[in-house]
C-alpha cells in the first residue's frame, strides 16, 4: 500500500510540472473482462462529411472519396467545409431508438466518431468552436451525450472514438512542422480528450485512430485517460508504439490464426466508414455471422461500423443484417459472448469457441455430407452434445472415433429448421473433467482441407505476410476495395511445410492457389510423406483483383492412418524472385469438388 501511495505522489508531482503526467506502468491498468466477454460492438461514423454522402462536384466519378475523408480527398476549402458544417442537421437522430437497433443487433458495445480527422467535435466542446453546438444552423443536440445516455440505458457499453493525430481543422499540416503539431496536442487534442473524459463519464473506450509518432506524447495522452477515468480502455491506435489496453486489428483484418487476447477488428458493413449510398456492396449477415464467429475462435472482438445518413436514419439494407445478426445471437450468443479462443486446431467445417466452464461451441458453416461433424483432438471423454439452437437441449448421438476424435451425429430431420441455421449452426459440446487436447489438424475425408501460408512451418527464404490489398471494381472504379491476403513468398531457397493427422484412408486432390509474376515460370513440387507431385506454373498477370491462378498439382493415395508431413516448393529462377502461394488444399477426390 505504502509503494502505491508512493507512486501516486510521484505521479502528482509530475502532473503539477507538466500539465499532463507520463504514465507510470504500475498505476493500474482497467479491467478488460467486460470487454473481452462483450465480443460484439457497433462502431458508427457520423459527422459533417455525411452531409456529402461521398460526393463533391462530380469528383466521386473519377476517384472514391473515401466518404469521411470527404473533406481531404476532395480538397475542400476551409470556408467551404465550414459552410457544409453548418448544413449538418440530423433531425430524426432518435438516440433511444438508435441504441434499442444497436441492443437488438446483439451488440455489446457501441464507439462513436466524437471528432474524427475533419475536426469537427460532435458535442459541444469548449475547447474548439468548430462543434455541434456552434456550427450547424438548426440543430444543436449534444450527439454524445444524448446518445451515450440512451446506450447507457439500454445497458451497452459506451465509447468514443478520437482522432488525436489528423485534425485538418486546426492541424492541416498533418505534423509536418513539429511546433505546430505539438500546439494542436497540447491545446486542442489533449483538452478535448480531458473534456470528453470528464463530461461524458462513464466512457467504456477512448477509441485512438492513426496513432501518434512519439512514445513521449503517446504515454502523457495515456496518463491524461487514466487520471481522469482509470476504468476507461485504451486501444493501441493511441500509437508512440504503446500497447494501451488492447490491440486494434488493421481495417477489416481478420488474422488468420488466433492471437493472445484482448484484441479488436473493426470492420465496415459496405466499402466505407461513413454513408456512402452509391456503395453497391454489402457484407450478408451470414459473413457478419461467420466472420464474427471465426475472431470470437481467435480470442478476439467485432467492431461493427454502420454509417448513419445525414438525416440521423440508417440505411434499410443495414438494419436488415444488424436485425439478421440480432436473431442469431438471441439462439446462439451463449457461443459468442463470455467464450475464448478455440483450444482445437482449425478445422475444415467452421471454428470453435470455448466456454468459461469448458464447453466447447462448434460452429459448423459447412455440412458434411454425411451430417456427422468431426469433433478432432479431444483426448477424453464427452459428457453430452448437444444442438445449440435446441431450447429443450436434448442430446445428440456421440461416436468416438480412436482415441481422440468424436463424430457428432447431426439429428437432421427431428431437431427444428432454426437449430439447423444456415450460417453457423452451433453444436455444444460438454466434456468430461480431465479432457486434454491434440493441436494436430485432423485431415478429413468428406470435407475441403486447407494449408494456409499463416500455419505453415518456414524454413530457408520463405515469407509470409498478411497483406492488405486495396482494388477498384470494374462495374465501378470510383469505388475502392480492401481485402487482407495470406500470402507466402517461396522461392527456390525456401520451403513451406504443416504436418496432419489421419484416421481414414482416402485419395486426395493437391490443388494450390498462387501468383507465378515471372516471365520463365516455375515448377511447383508438393512433397506428401516422401512422394513428390510437381507440376509447371503458369506466369499470371500482375492484377490485384483477380490475383491468384488454381492449379491441381496432382492425386495422392493416403492409405496410413497417423501423422503425415505435406512440404510446398519451387524450382528454378532467381534467389528474390517469389512464387506469390496463397494456399495448398486437399480435396477429396470422392466428393468430386474439382471441375476435371
Ligand atoms: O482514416 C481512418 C478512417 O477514416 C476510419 O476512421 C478508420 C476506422 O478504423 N480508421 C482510419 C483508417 O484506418
Amino acid at each position: 500500500m505504502i509503494k502505491r501511495l508512493i507512486v501516486a505522489w510521484l505521479a502528482c508531482t509530475v502532473v503539477c510540472a507538466t500539465g499532463y503526467a507520463v504514465a507510470d506502468e504500475s498505476v493500474s491498468r482497467p479491467d478488460t473482462g467486460w470487454f473481452q466477454d462483450a465480443g460484439f460492438g457497433i462502431f458508427l461514423h457520423w459527422g459533417v462529411y455525411t452531409v456529402a454522402e461521398g460526393r463533391w462536384n462530380g469528383l466521386e466519378r473519377k476517384k472514391d472519396l473515401w466518404a469521411e475523408w470527404l473533406r481531404h480527398r476532395a480538397e475542400i476549402s476551409k470556408a467551404d467545409y465550414e459552410a457544409l458544417a453548418r448544413k449538418f442537421a440530423p433531425h430524426d437522430f432518435d438516440p433511444r431508438k438508435w441504441a434499442g437497433i444497436f441492443k437488438n443487433s446483439g451488440a455489446r458495445y457501441v464507439v462513436i466518431t466524437a471528432k474524427h480527422h475533419d475536426g469537427f467535435a460532435m458535442y459541444k466542446s469548449k475547447v474548439s468552436g468548430f462543434n455541434i453546438g456552434e456550427w450547424p444552423v438548426d440543430y444543436n443536440r449534444d450527439i454524445i451525450m444524448d446518445l451515450g445516455n440512451a446506450v447507457r440505458a439500454s445497458g451497452l457499453d459506451y465509447g468514443v472514438y478520437y482522432s488525436q493525430k489528423i485534425d485538418w481543422q486546426h492541424e492541416p499540416d498533418w505534423g509536418k512542422k513539429p511546433e505546430k503539431f505539438n500546439d494542436y496536442l497540447e491545446n486542442i487534442a489533449m483538452p478535448q480528450v480531458e473534456e470528453l473524459l470528464k463530461r461524458y463519464t462513464p466512457l467504456s473506450i477512448m477509441w485512438f485512430d492513426i496513432g501518434l509518432s512519439k512514445q513521449e506524447d503517446a504515454l502523457r495522452l495515456e496518463a491524461l485517460v487514466r487520471k481522469h477515468s482509470p476504468r476507461t480502455l485504451i486501444n493501441s491506435r493511441i500509437g508512440g508504439g504503446i500497447s494501451g489496453d488492447y490491440a486494434s486489428g488493421g481495417d477489416n483484418e481478420v488474422p488468420p490464426v488466433p492471437k493472445d487476447p484482448p484484441w479488436e477488428s473493426c470492420m465496415t458493413l459496405t466499402h466505407h466508414w461513413a454513408h456512402y449510398p452509391q456503395d453497391v456492396y454489402q457484407r450478408s449477415a451470414t459473413e457478419v455471422i461467420r466472420t464474427l464467429a471465426d475472431i470470437r475462435s481467435k480470442g478476439g472482438n467485432m467492431l461493427l461500423n454502420i454509417g448513419p445518413d445525414k438525416d440521423g436514419n440508417f440505411d434499410a439494407r443495414d438494419l436488415v443484417v444488424l436485425r439478421r445478426v440480432g436473431d442469431w445471437l438471441a439462439l446462439f450468443g451463449e457461443s459468442i459472448y463470455g467464450v475464448g479462443a478455440t483450444p482445437l486446431a482449425r478445422v475444415p467445417w467452421g471454428c470453435v469457441t470455448r466456454g468459461k466452464d469448458g464447453i466447447l461451441y462448434l460452429h459448423v458453416f459447412d455440412m458434411p455430407p454425411a451430417g456427422e461433424v468431426v469433433l478432432p483432438g479431444v483426448v477424453g471423454e464427452v459428457d453430452k452434445a448437444w444442438m445449440l439452437g435446441d431450447p429443450k437441449k436434448k442430446a445428440i448421438e456421440v461416436l468416438p472415433d480412436g482415441d481422440r476424435d468424436h463424430r457428432l451425429v447431426i439429428p437432421v430431420q427431428t431437431v427444428t429448421a432454426k437449430a439447423l441455421d444456415a450460417s453457423d449452426m452451433v453444436l455444444a459440446v460438454k466434456l468430461a473433467p480431465g479432457a486434454e487436447f491434440d493441436q494436430m489438424y485432423l485431415l478429413q475425408d468428406d470435407l475441403i482441407n486447407e494449408f494456409k501460408p499463416a500455419t505453415a512451418i518456414l524454413s530457408g527464404s520463405a515469407t509470409r505476410k498478411h497483406e492488405r490489398v486495396v482494388t477498384t471494381i470494374e462495374e465501378d472504379p470510383a469505388i475502392e476495395r480492401a481485402r487482407h491476403d495470406d500470402i507466402a513468398f517461396l522461392d527456390q531457397e525456401g520451403r513451406l511445410a504443416w504436418s496432419f493427422r489421419t484416421t481414414h484412408a482416402a485419395d486426395y486432390h493437391l490443388v494450390i492457389d498462387y501468383a507465378e509474376l515471372s516471365e520463365r515460370p516455375r515448377v511447383i513440387t508438393v512433397t506428401l510423406d516422401g512422394e513428390t507431385f510437381s507440376a509447371q506454373l503458369q506466369t499470371t498477370p500482375d492484377d490485384k483483383l483477380n490475383r491468384f491462378r488454381t492449379l491441381r498439382v496432382g492425386t495422392a493415395a493416403i492409405r496410413s492412418d497417423g501423422e503425415h508431413s505435406i512440404a510446398v516448393t519451387v524450382t528454378g529462377g532467381k534467389p528474390g524472385e517469389h512464387v506469390l502461394f496463397n494456399g495448398l488444399r486437399l480435396v477429396p477426390t470422392r466428393t468430386t469438388l474439382l471441375d476435371e
